[in-house]
């Protein structure tokens, strides 16, 4: 009888949601990182209108932008309209979006660190969870809404650097030249994570996505030091929770071995990782999301189809696979791409699995 009651909630569950639990699935589901922002024209009319902050603090224009592509595509998640570095706001952290995180005051100090208030959602970020309320009672049930955070170590990159880098020396120099006031300064944002996704899951978050965008720049030794203890901080922070908890190891190729380790369902891939190689490093247990390259929607229409049947040869044919980009969609990508893009994942592998 249980055996029978759990086989219907499984068929019940979207795709989304099946795929993260690397259960069958009638399709690949397919959604992508950035996929509310600039590409889109009625995004960029709403930004006519409303600087980037403004948009996050809105609860009816931040639901508005997340649902912007969910009515031109058939996309199987979306994902709420904010930022990584929006709780650090919350957190007493003065910083200005141009258009990439600038911080007024980069966090170089024991003391600074102290500074850092515990965050405290309903009362610090409430913006967010009242977007996440508002999306979910807007979004039809085969579509679940994911929340995020970025992992400790980004974050901890854009507060030591003060701005977007591409080496982030300062932040890696940091590490070596102040290891104890790095571990103290990742612990509290590793503690302000659990209680940022927490909230979000509370207020109706079906999945919750970590960004670790900048974690590839650290080697084994260092990702496994500094990059690691606090991702496992916020997964355990997280272990009661019945959402499946997303990866994203930007660049991680190399720390796959590491990343086998951690507790999370779902990895997610940029396009240097061969997928069949991740499958196989990561074990059984995961189901990975990604990973075409940005760059393959610019290319002909036969083109764009063939590599993304690349990509899904790759993840192969047994569950668990996320159809997604390699990194965030470009701003210059022409929406009509994206729109191919879906309904090819769709039509090449509905019922195949
Ligand atoms: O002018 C504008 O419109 C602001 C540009 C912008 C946007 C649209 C920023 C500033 N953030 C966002 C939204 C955003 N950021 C989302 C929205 C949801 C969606 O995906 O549709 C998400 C998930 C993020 C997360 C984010 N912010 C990450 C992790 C994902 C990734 O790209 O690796 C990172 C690294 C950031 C920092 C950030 N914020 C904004 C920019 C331009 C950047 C990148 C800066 C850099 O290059 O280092």
């Amino acid at each position: 009888m249980p055996q029978t009651q759990s086989k219907i909630d499984q068929r019940d569950l979207p795709p989304f949601l099946a795929a993260c639990r690397g259960l069958p699935v009638p399709h690949t589901p397919v959604w992508i990182m950035r996929q509310a922002g600039r590409y889109l024209p009625e995004y960029r009319k709403v930004r006519e209108k409303a600087d980037f902050v403004t948009l996050t603090r809105t609860p009816e224009l931040a639901a508005e932008v997340t649902l912007q592509p969910l009515r031109r595509f058939d996309f199987d998640a979306s994902i709420i309209f904010s930022d990584i570095m929006t709780p650090l706001q919350g957190m007493g952290v003065a910083l200005d979006f141009k258009p990439g995180p600038v911080v007024d005051e980069p966090i170089r100090t024991r003391k600074q660190v102290d500074a850092l208030r515990p965050l405290l959602p309903d009362q610090d970020v409430p913006f967010v969870m009242e977007s996440i309320r508002m999306v979910r009672s807007e979004l039809p049930s085969k579509v679940p809404l994911i929340g995020f955070a970025g992992s400790p170590f980004t974050l901890f990159c854009y507060l030591v650097a003060g701005k977007p880098s591409k080496e982030f020396s300062e932040p890696r120099s940091f590490l070596h030249a102040e290891p104890a006031i790095s571990a103290l300064l990742l612990d509290r944002l590793a503690d302000a994570m659990v209680v940022y996704l927490r909230a979000q899951a509370d207020a109706g978050a079906q999945a919750l996505m970590l960004f670790e965008s900048w974690g590839g720049l650290l080697g084994p030794q260092d990702y496994a030091t500094y990059g690691m203890p606090p991702v496992r901080r916020i997964i355990e922070g997280l272990s009661d929770l019945d959402v499946p908890l997303i990866y994203f190891a930007n660049q991680g190729g190399a720390n796959l071995r590491l990343i086998s380790d951690l507790k999370v369902d779902v990895v997610g891939l940029d396009w240097r990782v061969p997928i069949e190689d991740a499958r196989r490093i990561l074990g059984a247990g995961k189901a990975v999301q990604g990973n075409l390259d940005p760059a393959v929607l610019f290319a002909p229409k036969d083109t764009l189809c063939r590599r993304i049947d690349d990509v899904l040869a790759d993840a192969g044919s047994g569950p668990g696979h996320i159809f997604n980009l390699g990194h965030g969609i470009w701003p210059e990508t022409d929406p009509d791409a994206v729109a191919r893009l879906v309904d090819h994942v769709h039509e090449r592998t509905s019922d195949s699995k």
